[in-house]
């Protein structure tokens, strides 16, 4: 080997290049057509790129053989080559040549090889192809069926339904009867009505206590406060042509009769509500959420991270959602929360509490509670510390300044953790978990549509759920 001369060396090298590639000039025309491609950065494309082993082509080889000018006499000069192959390789961008469910183009893109099914970019949901045995990213129509009903209505269909369904002659067909089961599965009371889904779902918001019920039906022990009225607007929010926001920024009530099915009702008074409506806030000012959630406190603390939680999915005490303010916080109460454990937390949470300072739970006589009191701490709490009663009514939500309660849930009910909380909320029911990092493209789009797209109407946004991979495929 030491004896070959230089020129011999270099023509061997030469040799092995050109054997490599069928035709020379490939990873150049290649890299040109594709300059930021990974393959194509610092290198060229190896030879398995387009072939098994040269001349004989792999998948994508072969794919761009038959749209490198067809008809033209082969062997093509190098130079019919290289015009000819841009076009081919835009010809089968589009294709996935080797069936691992990921495009040619965004293979090259992404660095992987679109002739070989066992590479591809691992970031991409169902990427590497099907899995025959359970259809797994093959979206199911008549499995979506099925499952549609039972979330849905609440009863799986019968053979003859499925049969029917099947007999159905298109999928478009199929997709605009699911949507039509849909909204009349909607209706029922197995969705709506007392104590079914949308109630279910109302629960962790609401925290029922069975003892403390009030009103004529079911009522506890020790009466205080109605909390199906909580229940009524939620679901009238949540169903029909009904602003979702309305749960956090209603100034009516709903009321709810008959069974089969279940109505709701805006109503402007009800005898179990108390507070006036220049005050209201859906269901942060509840005569429930009051008394359950605010009680005998001076500063709500509770009540207003109730709210964060339940209706933004922003839980404090989990550090979740913490927009610190700076002068925060205060302490008007004299609760130590100045301490360098509490500090952290509470530099968000009392700025977002002061604007319950005037919201009554159960202090003074029973006529007071649930209502809105003006110098409520003044009043009920004057022998609490010097510095209480200058707790302000104003205060932050998101780092935006508010001045009640009223603009508290408007920046709330306006914001994308309502929007994402609200679509989490749906994504456990139905899909059993909260999204995955695989379904998180799908679950970003549903939660940004529910404003941008269905106008803060759950019921598009259900039609446009059961529609992703992740609800129909099995
Ligand atoms: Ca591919
Ligand atoms: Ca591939």
């Amino acid at each position: 080997m030491s004896q070959l001369p230089l020129r011999s060396l270099v023509v061997l090298a030469l040799f092995a290049s050109a054997s490599a590639w069928a035709k020379p000039p490939a990873p150049a025309a290649f890299c040109a057509k594709y300059p930021t491609a990974p393959t194509c950065v610092g290198t060229v494309p190896a030879c398995t790129y387009c072939h098994v082993a040269a001349p004989q082509r792999n998948v994508y080889g072969t794919a761009l053989e038959t749209w490198l000018s067809p008809g033209a006499t082969r062997p093509l000069s190098d130079g019919d080559f290289t015009s000819a192959l841009p076009a081919a390789l835009t010809a089968v961008e589009g294709l996935d040549s080797d069936g691992d469910a990921v495009t040619d183009l965004t293979e090259i893109q992404r660095g992987t090889l679109p002739g070989d099914p066992n590479s591809f970019p691992t970031d991409i949901p169902c990427a590497g192809g099907v899995n025959p045995e359970y259809k797994v990213c093959q979206y199911d129509l008549k499995y979506v069926y099925r499952k549609l009903l039972l979330d849905f209505c609440g009863f799986s269909p019968t053979y003859g339904m499925i049969k029917t369904f099947q007999a159905l002659a298109t999928d478009d067909l199929k997709r605009t009867f699911l949507d039509q089961e849909l909204d009349r599965c909607l209706g029922t009371d197995f969705w709506r009505g007392k104590n079914g889904t949308l109630w279910k779902l109302a629960h962790p918001k609401i925290r029922p206590v069975g003892s403390l019920k009030a009103g004529v039906e079911d009522q506890g022990q020790i009466p205080l406060a109605d909390y199906y009225d909580d229940y009524a607007l939620f679901t009238w929010a949540h169903t029909d042509d009904h602003d979702v926001r309305s749960v956090l920024t209603a100034d009516f009530f709903v009321a709810r009769s008959g069974s089969n099915p279940t109505v709701y009702t805006p109503v402007t008074t009800k005898s179990t509500q108390r507070i006036d409506q220049a005050h209201r806030a859906g269901n942060m000012t509840s005569a429930w959420t009051l008394t359950y959630f605010v009680m005998f406190t001076a500063l709500p603390r509770n009540a207003a991270s109730q709210m964060y939680r339940a209706y933004l999915g922003l839980d404090i005490a989990k550090q979740e959602g913490l927009y610190s303010v700076a002068t925060e916080p205060r302490d008007y109460d004299a609760k130590g929360v100045q301490a360098p454990a509490c500090a952290a937390c509470h530099a968000t949470l009392d700025p977002l509490s002061y604007p319950y300072r005037n919201y009554n739970g159960l202090s003074g006589g029973q006529n007071l509670w649930n209502t809105y009191q003006p110098n409520r701490l003044e009043t009920f709490f004057a022998n609490q510390g010097a510095t209480l009663a200058m707790t302000p009514e104003s205060g932050v939500i998101f780092n935006q300044p508010v001045t009640s309660l009223m603009q508290w849930a408007q920046v709330a009910a306006n914001s994308d953790a309502f929007l994402r909380a609200t679509a989490t909320d749906y994504w456990k029911l139905l899909m059993g978990h909260a999204p995955t990092a695989e379904e998180n493209a799908e679950f970003v789009a549903l939660w940004q549509a529910l404003k941008t797209t269905h106008n803060y109407r759950v019921k598009p946004m259900l039609h446009q759920l059961i529609r992703t991979e992740a609800y129909g495929a099995p």
